[in-house]
């Protein structure tokens, strides 16, 4: 089955820059998920370029010889796409489209593009074309000084003008079309939380693919859609979930990636309002990523967008099974050991000398320190609810006493 789809997918050269702030290691890690994002979309990775540069080149984003190396390789082997880890501007775009001859797309082409792939339900496609229409409608200017420069100014200015204009009508026309189907859906949803009562609410957040999904199946029983692959969820789901004896409720929602597009997030809004009215964050981290202290980075930064970021927050840091710390000789007086060298204990002792017991070491798949989990959970969703519902806190015994 895998086999076949692998004959089917796009041959993808990706093409990623080092720069004085982004070292040749962390120019590694962006193209590694570049890579894992084409293969998401349906791409096979068949060469990577990179190249050392102050700062990209305005028409080509990269240097001539080196773009010559590219049309090389593109002609050779027959390559369709060739992706960039960057945004390109849309002359950029349209200069190295005309120099390769094939499909151009930069990071948020490609996540909007998984997005849509992946969009199940009505209110996704129509939150993932919002973003869409959002991404073109600045760039439609841009194809317009394609058009004249291919057709000619002379003559073709009228006309071309008129095209674009309608072109920008007509997308606009559909953003508004959308953002009142959102808002319709949105009311409903607003009804349906409503009605929810007043249970305590918990929202597990973090980076895609660090096992949201999964950790949630674990505590609800759930069978929401989990997969190694990143945004397998694009819809918020809510279970409610009893921990001895106490009833609140759970959603796993989208995951985040660094430089998720802005359009995406504003588009995704009300999905995310399951965050932003959450009473407690489950932030998980995937700890068996080597990147994982960057990507809660990028996660704090998009909750602060949302306006989410000084909520009640425990850290669960998953995957713990899978982590290997790098081997380290100590008799090497050269190399000085760093975090890559940590044990998961010493991760531990890191982690709660900063945030104390808010920092929670699982696996969720192999079920590993979830009775831990359990009642820290119970602990801190307990005492929102004694405070909503002060005379009734008698109910649900201290956490030393739940099974
Ligand atoms: N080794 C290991 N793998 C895990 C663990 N938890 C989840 N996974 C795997 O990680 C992958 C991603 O899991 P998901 O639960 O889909 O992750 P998610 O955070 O919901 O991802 P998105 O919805 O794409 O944002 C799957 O292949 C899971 O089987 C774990 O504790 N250990
Ligand atoms: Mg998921």
């Amino acid at each position: 089955m895998l086999e076949k789809k692998d004959i089917n997918l796009e041959k993808v050269i990706l093409i990623g820059i080092v720069t004085k702030n982004q070292d040749e290691a962390t120019s590694k890690e962006y193209l590694d998920e570049l890579e894992f994002l084409t293969y998401t979309a349906g791409g096979d990775v068949v060469k990577r370029f990179t190249q050392k540069l102050d700062m990209p080149n305005p028409k080509t984003f990269i240097g001539t010889g080196k773009m010559h190396d590219v049309q090389e390789y593109v002609k050779e082997y027959d390559v369709g796409t060739v992706i960039f880890d960057d945004e390109l501007s849309p002359a950029q775009e349209r200069n190295i489209s005309k120099i390769l001859n094939c499909k151009i797309l930069d990071r948020t082409n490609l996540i909007l593009d998984i997005f849509a792939q992946r969009a199940q339900t009505s209110y996704a496609r129509t939150q993932v074309e919002l973003a869409q229409c959002q991404y073109l409608l600045p760039r439609l200017k841009g194809m317009w000084t394609h058009l004249e420069r291919q057709k000619g100014g002379i003559g073709m200015r009228g006309p071309g003008e008129t095209e674009i204009e309608t072109d920008r009508r007509i997308v606009r026309d559909k953003i508004s079309l959308l953002k009142a189907k959102i808002k319709t859906i949105d009311k409903q949803m607003a009804v349906q939380r409503g009605n929810r009562g007043k249970l305590v609410r918990v929202a597990l957040v973090g980076y895609t693919n660090v096992g949201k999904s999964t950790l949630m199946n674990v505590i609800s029983k759930s069978q929401v859609f989990a997969e190694n692959k990143l945004f397998a969820t694009l819809d918020t789901t809510v279970r409610k979930v009893v921990i001895g004896n106490l009833p609140f409720l759970v959603s796993d929602t989208v995951g985040f990636i660094r430089k998720l597009p802005t359009q995406l997030v504003e588009s995704f809004k009300s999905t995310l309002d399951e965050v932003r009215e959450a009473d407690l964050l489950l932030h998980v981290v995937d700890i068996s990523h080597s990147n994982f202290e960057e990507h809660i980075e990028s996660v704090n930064q998009i909750l602060d967008e949302i306006e989410s970021k000084g909520k009640p927050t425990i850290m669960v840091f998953n995957k713990i099974d899978a982590y290997q710390a790098q081997p380290y000789d100590d008799e090497d007086l050269v190399v000085e050991r760093t975090k890559a060298n940590y044990s998961i204990d010493e991760w531990k002792q890191t982690w709660m000398s900063k945030i104390g017991d808010n920092a929670l070491f699982i696996s969720a798949l192999n079920k590993e320190n979830l009775d831990e989990f359990r009642k820290r959970v119970y602990k801190e969703v307990r005492e929102i609810h004694i405070t909503r519902f002060p005379y009734n806190h008698f109910l649900y015994p201290d956490v030393e006493d739940i099974q």
